[in-house]
C-alpha cells in the first residue's frame, strides 16, 4: 500500500463514543504471533488464513514490539528522526506483522473489529480479507467485521507499519515506539451517544433509538433530544459526584456515569460551575518503565491516586487522547482534564515551519479526523474541561477546520491549542513556560499587545493558563511557589500544567533506566526525556512533593497564639479534614492537640505548652496539619492534604534564646490528645568552647583532646576524633544539575574552573588555643580567587569550633554553585545522619518547600536522591545539629548537609544511576548557601533573589565527638 498517503486510513466505521455496554465482545488481548521485517515491502501472503506461522515468535498485544526484543526504541524531542519532506518515509520502516486466530463464540452473528491504539501506520485483515487501515497512533478504530466472520476459527492479522506520512503529525517529545499498544476487542456494541448534563440539573442527551434512565435522579425513558430539569449535585474534581444512568437500545444497553457540571468564561475568567477554576495540573504521557505507553488499567489508577495525594486537580493528557479508561478513572476520582489531540508538528520549527502539515491542505482530512476521534470517543466525561486542539504544530489552516467542527459538535468545552499566540482558533491564551515577569503581566492584562487590535482584544479578554510550566527534568524544579502566588492572585489566571508528570526511563538492565542514545540511535535528545515529577518506577521525587506544598487547598496563617485558616478548595468547605497541632521540641514531640476549626476556615487559637520552654536554647516548633477526617476514594483516613509550621521559642523575630517562658494560662481551645507525654528539651548543643585549651605541639601535628591532630606546617585537619580525614575545605563547586547545564551555568563555572580549584595555604599560626591558617583558594589561570581564613579552637570536652571567613578577590561574574565546606572520612565511619533542620527531603534555595523542621534520620543511601541522570542532590536545608555517629557537626545558627559515598566527580561524571559506585571514603559537605535551581531546561533560570554571589562570608560550625 502507498505509505505516503495523506488519507487517514479506509473502511474506518464513523467515530463514536467509547461506552460501557452489554453487548457481547470478545478481548483480542493476549498472545500474537509476530513478524518483525526492517522495511515495509514485505509480502502480504502472511494475512492468508492458512498461512504458516509456527516459525514466528510470540508478542504480547497490547505491546510495543521494540519492548520485546524486536528492533529497539528511539528518543527524540523535537527532531524528525527521519528527512523532514513530506509525505515521504524512510525506507527502513520497521513493520510488524500481527497474527491472531480466535474461535467465534456460537451464536454470535455480526461484530465490529475495535482498535484503541497502534503505532503508527495500521493495516487489518479478517480471514484474508482486508477491511481498510488506519492512521492516529493514540485513537481508536472500527472496523466492521460481519460479512468476514465466520462460525469457529477466524484469523486476524494486522500489519503496522512504523512511518507514514502520518508520522509527520506525531512529533511528540517521547520514545518512537511502534505496535498495538492498546487493546483490541471485537465488540456487537454499536451505540453511540452523547450525554449533556449541567450543574443546573439540565439533562438531555443525543444517541437514536435509544432511551435513557437516571433512577437516582427519577429519570426513566428519556428521549433523545428532550431536555428534563433534575436535583443533581453537581460533578467537580473535588467533589466527584457521579450518577449510574443506561441508555437501552433495541440491540444493547450502555452504562454511563453522569457528571453534571458546566465550563463556561465569564469576564475573561474560567469558571466551573460558575465559580473560578484554578488548575493545579501536571501533563501526563502515558509511560511504564517496561511497557512503554502500553500502560494498565493498574498503572493508570496508580497516576490518579498518587496525583490526588499530592494535591494535584488536573491533567493535561500531553500530547494525545490517554487510553480511554484513564478518563473514567479522572471522572471517578476527580481530575480536571484538558484532552488534547494527537497532533505534534514540531520538528517543521527547525525548517522554518516550511511544509507544516497544519497548513497543507493536503494533511486537512488527516487533521480533521484526529479532532473528530478525539471529540466523539471523550465527549461524554465530565472530567474533560477542555479540548486541545494539539501541541506544538505551529500555525495554520487546518486548525480552524479542527477548531470549527469541534465548537459545532461540542459548544461546550472552550478549546485549547499554545502554538499560536494570536489565539485566533482558542477559547483561552495558553503559553508554556512563560517568565514569572510575564506571567504577572497577563494576569494584570498588561501583556504585550498583538499587532492585530481586533486579535488583540479578543485575547485580552481571554482567561490564561500555562499549559506548561515548571520543567521537572532533574533536581527542581525551583520557582513554584512564586508562579503558584501570580495564579491565585490574578483571576485572569487559571493555572497551569507542570510539565511533566513521570520520567520516562525505561528499564535497562546494565545502566538501570535507558534514555535517549543508549539505544544507539544516531540522533537523539539524551535525557530529556527524564523530566519528570516522579521517577520511572513513579517513586515521589522531591519535585512532587513541592508541588503537593504548593497546591495544598488549606492555608495557614500564624499570629501572636493564633493560626488563620484559610480554605482554598474551589468547591468544598474544609469539614472533610480534621486539624492537629503539634508542638516540638528540638524536634521531639511534647504535645497534640485537635483544634476546632469552623467549616469555612477562620482564626483559631493555638495550644502553647511551656513542656521545654525551660531549655533556652531548645527550638520549640508547632506544626499544624490538615488530615482527612474520613477515608475518600483517593487516600485514607489520615492522608496529610496542608501543613504548616511557626516557632513557638526562641522568638523567631529576635532570634535571642528564650530565657524561662511562663507556662501558659490560658488553656487551648483544642483537646489534647498528647500532652507533655514525653520528656521535654533534648540537650541542643551549644556553638561556643565552653573551655578552650591550647593545642599541643607533638612531633609534625599539633593535637587536640579527644583523637583530633592537624598538620603543623600546612594546618590541615587530618584526624578528627581519631578519624583520618580530608578538610574541611572551602568547595565552590557542585555536580551541575541539569538546570545548570541547559541554562548554560555549568559552561560558565566550567570555564572559570570552579570544578579544578586549587588550595594554597599561606600561613598556619598556632597562637594559645586558637589554630590560624590563611589560605588562597582559586582556580589556575584566572586571577579570581577566595582568601580563606580557617580558625579552629578546641575545647576540654574534645569538641574542635572552626570558624571560617571567606573574602572573594576579584570581579566575580555572575552566580556560583555553592559556598562550603567539604571534607571525607573512612567509608566505615558513618552509615546513618541524625538531624535537627529540615527534612525529610532535599531543599534547595527555591525548592525543598515540602521539607520542615523536625529531627530526621536517614542512612546515606537514604539521603541520596536517585535522580536517573544522576547530579548534585540531597542537600538537606538549614540544619542545626547533625550527628554522623561518631561525631556531631552544630552550625551556628545552621549549615546545608550533604553526604554521599561519592565525591562531587563521580557524582558530575555519571550518566546512569549504575555509574555511582560507592567508594571507601563517606563525603560531607558542610554548606553555607547554595545557588537556586530555577527551570532553566526549559523556561526561566532561577530568580535573582535565589542566586548565590561570590561575598564576604562567615561561618561557624562546631565539631563533638559522639
Ligand atoms: C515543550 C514541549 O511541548 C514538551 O512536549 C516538551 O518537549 C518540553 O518542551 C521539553 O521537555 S516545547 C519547548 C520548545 C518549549
Amino acid at each position: 500500500m502507498d505509505l505516503e498517503t495523506f488519507a487517514p486510513g479506509s473502511g474506518l466505521l464513523a467515530p463514536r463514543a467509547a461506552l460501557h455496554s452489554d453487548a457481547p465482545a470478545l478481548d483480542l488481548n493476549g498472545t500474537w504471533r509476530f513478524r518483525l521485517s526492517p522495511h515495509a515491502d514485505v509480502p502480504e501472503d502472511f494475512a492468508d488464513p492458512g498461512y504458516d506461522d509456527t516459525g514466528w515468535d510470540e508478542l504480547p498485544v497490547p505491546s510495543h514490539w521494540p519492548l520485546h526484543g524486536h528492533g529497539a526504541p528511539a528518543y527524540t524531542n523535537v527532531s524528525y528522526p527521519f528527512p523532514v519532506d513530506p509525505p515521504h518515509v524512510p525506507d527502513e520502516n520497521p513493520t510488524g506483522d500481527h497474527r491472531r486466530v480466535f474461535d467465534l463464540p456460537e451464536g454470535w452473528s455480526g461484530g465490529r473489529l475495535r482498535f484503541e491504539g497502534a503505532d503508527s501506520l495500521a493495516r487489518v485483515w479478517l480471514n484474508g480479507h482486508e477491511l481498510g487501515f488506519w492512521t492516529g497512533s493514540r485513537l481508536p478504530a472500527e472496523f466492521d467485521a460481519g460479512p468476514w466472520l465466520r462460525p469457529g476459527r477466524n484469523v486476524l492479522a494486522v500489519r503496522v507499519h512504523q512511518w507514514s506520512a502520518a508520522s509527520y503529525l506525531e512529533d511528540q517529545d517521547m520514545w518512537w515506539l511502534p505496535g498495538i499498544f492498546r487493546d483490541v476487542t471485537l465488540t456487537q456494541s454499536t451505540a453511540d451517544v452523547f450525554v449533556r448534563a449541567t450543574h443546573d440539573g439540565r439533562l438531555s442527551f443525543d444517541g437514536p433509538g435509544g432511551r435513557l434512565d437516571l433512577p437516582e435522579l427519577g429519570v426513566a425513558g428519556l428521549e433523545p433530544g428532550v431536555e428534563v430539569r433534575v436535583a443533581a449535585e453537581p460533578w467537580t474534581a473535588e467533589t466527584p459526584r457521579l450518577y449510574d444512568a443506561t441508555v437501552t437500545f433495541p440491540g444493547e444497553t450502555v452504562r454511563l456515569r453522569v457528571g453534571f457540571r458546566t465550563i463556561s468564561i465569564e469576564d475573561g475568567v474560567l469558571l466551573a460551575n460558575g465559580r473560578p477554576l484554578l488548575l493545579k495540573g501536571v501533563n501526563r504521557h502515558e509511560f511504564h518503565p517496561a511497557r512503554g505507553r502500553a500502560v494498565t488499567r493498574e498503572t493508570m489508577r496508580e497516576d490518579v491516586l498518587l496525583m490526588k495525594r499530592h494535591n494535584v486537580n488536573a491533567v493535561r493528557t500531553s500530547h494525545y487522547p490517554p487510553h480511554p479508561a484513564f478518563l473514567d478513572l479522572c471522572d471517578e476520582l476527580g481530575l480536571w482534564v484538558v484532552d488534547e489531540c494527537d497532533l505534534e508538528t514540531h520538528g517543521f520549527g527547525q525548517v522554518g515551519w516550511r511544509g507544516n502539515p497544519t497548513d497543507d491542505p493536503r494533511y486537512e482530512a488527516a487533521l480533521l479526523d484526529r479532532m473528530r476521534r478525539m471529540v466523539e470517543r471523550d465527549k461524554n466525561h465530565p472530567s474533560v474541561v477542555m479540548w486541545s486542539l494539539g501541541n506544538e504544530a505551529g500555525v495554520g489552516r487546518n486548525l480552524a477546520v479542527m477548531a470549527g467542527w469541534a465548537r459545532d459538535r461540542d459548544p461546550s468545552r472552550p478549546l485549547h491549542y499554545e502554538g499560536d499566540w494570536s489565539c485566533a482558533h482558542t477559547d483561552v491564551y495558553s503559553r508554556m513556560y512563560a517568565s514569572h515577569a510575564e506571567v504577572e503581566a497577563i494576569g494584570r492584562r498588561a501583556e504585550d499587545p498583538l499587532d492585530d487590535p481586533a486579535l488583540d482584544a479578543r485575547r485580552r479578554a481571554m482567561p490564561f493558563l500555562q499549559c506548561e510550566y515548571a520543567h521537572a527534568m532533574g533536581n527542581g524544579p525551583g520557582g513554584l511557589a512564586e508562579y503558584q502566588e501570580l495564579f491565585e492572585r490574578h483571576p485572569r489566571l487559571a493555572g497551569g500544567f507542570v510539565w511533566e508528570w513521570i520520567d520516562h526511563g525505561l528499564a535497562h538492565p546494565a545502566l538501570g533506566y535507558a534514555y535517549g542514545g543508549d539505544f544507539g540511535e544516531p540522533l537523539h535528545d539524551a535525557n530529556f526525556v527524564i523530566d519528570g515529577l516522579v521517577f520511572p518506577d513513579r517513586t515521589p521525587s522531591p519535585g512532587l512533593d513541592d508541588l503537593k506544598k504548593v497546591f495544598e487547598p488549606v492555608r495557614f496563617s500564624f499570629a501572636d497564639g493564633t493560626v488563620r485558616i484559610v480554605n482554598g478548595h474551589g468547591f468544598r468547605d474544609l469539614s472533610h479534614l480534621r486539624f492537629v497541632a503539634t508542638v516540638e521540641v528540638e524536634g521531639e514531640v511534647v504535645a497534640e492537640h485537635r483544634l476546632e476549626v469552623p467549616a469555612d476556615g477562620g482564626e483559631v487559637k493555638l495550644p502553647d505548652p511551656a513542656y521545654g520552654a525551660a531549655n533556652p536554647r531548645a527550638e520549640r516548633w508547632l506544626t499544624v496539619r490538615a488530615l482527612l477526617a474520613g477515608d475518600e476514594p483517593w487516600a485514607a483516613a489520615g492522608h496529610e492534604v496542608a501543613w504548616s509550621q511557626t516557632r513557638l521559642s526562641p522568638s523567631p523575630a529576635t532570634d535571642t534564646p528564650a530565657t524561662d517562658l511562663p507556662a501558659t494560662d490560658t488553656p487551648p481551645t483544642g483537646t489534647p490528645i498528647i500532652d507533655g507525654g514525653v520528656p521535654a528539651s533534648p540537650a541542643a548543643p551549644e556553638t561556643a568552647v565552653p573551655q578552650a585549651v591550647a593545642l599541643v605541639r607533638d612531633g609534625d601535628e599539633l593535637t587536640a583532646p579527644g583523637g583530633s591532630a592537624f598538620d603543623a606546617r600546612t594546618g590541615r585537619l587530618v584526624r578528627l576524633f581519631g578519624l583520618d580525614v580530608t578538610g574541611p575545605r572551602l568547595d565552590l563547586w557542585r555536580a551541575p544539575t541539569d538546570n545548570d547545564r541547559y541554562g548554560g551555568l555549568e559552561a560558565r563555572w566550567r570555564a572559570l574552573g570552579l570544578h579544578r580549584l586549587t588550595h594554597r595555604t599561606d600561613a598556619a599560626e598556632p597562637d594559645g588555643d586558637t589554630l590560624t591558617v590563611r589560605t588562597r583558594v582559586a582556580p589556575a589561570a584566572s586571577d579570581l580567587g577566595m582568601r580563606a581564613t580557617y580558625r579552629w579552637t578546641a575545647g576540654a570536652d574534645g569538641g574542635l569550633l572552626l570558624r571560617v571567613e571567606i573574602e572573594p578577590e576579584g570581579d566575580w561574574p555572575g552566580p556560583i554553585p555553592r559556598l562550603g565546606l567539604s571534607m571525607t572520612l573512612p567509608g566505615t565511619a558513618v552509615d546513618r545522619v541524625t538531624w535537627f533542620g529540615r527534612g525529610p527531603g532535599e531543599a534547595y534555595p527555591d525548592t525543598g518547600l515540602a521539607a520542615r523542621v523536625g529531627r530526621w534520620t536517614a542512612t546515606l543511601d537514604e539521603l541520596q536522591t536517585p535522580y536517573v541522570h544522576p547530579q548534585e542532590n540531597g542537600h538537606r536545608a538549614e540544619v542545626r545539629w547533625a550527628d554522623f555517629g561518631p561525631f556531631l557537626v552544630s552550625g551556628d545558627p545552621v549549615f546545608g548537609m550533604t553526604a554521599r559515598r561519592w565525591g562531587t566527580e563521580e557524582l558530575a561524571a555519571a550518566r546512569h544511576r549504575p555509574d555511582l559506585v560507592p567508594g571507601d571514603r563517606v563525603h560531607l559537605h558542610l554548606d553555607l548557601a547554595h545557588q537556586g535551581i530555577g527551570t532553566a531546561t526549559c523556561g526561566p533560570g532561577t530568580l535573582p533573589a535565589y542566586d548565590l554571589h561570590a561575598r564576604p562570608a562567615t561561618f561557624t560550625l562546631r565539631f563533638t565527638p559522639a
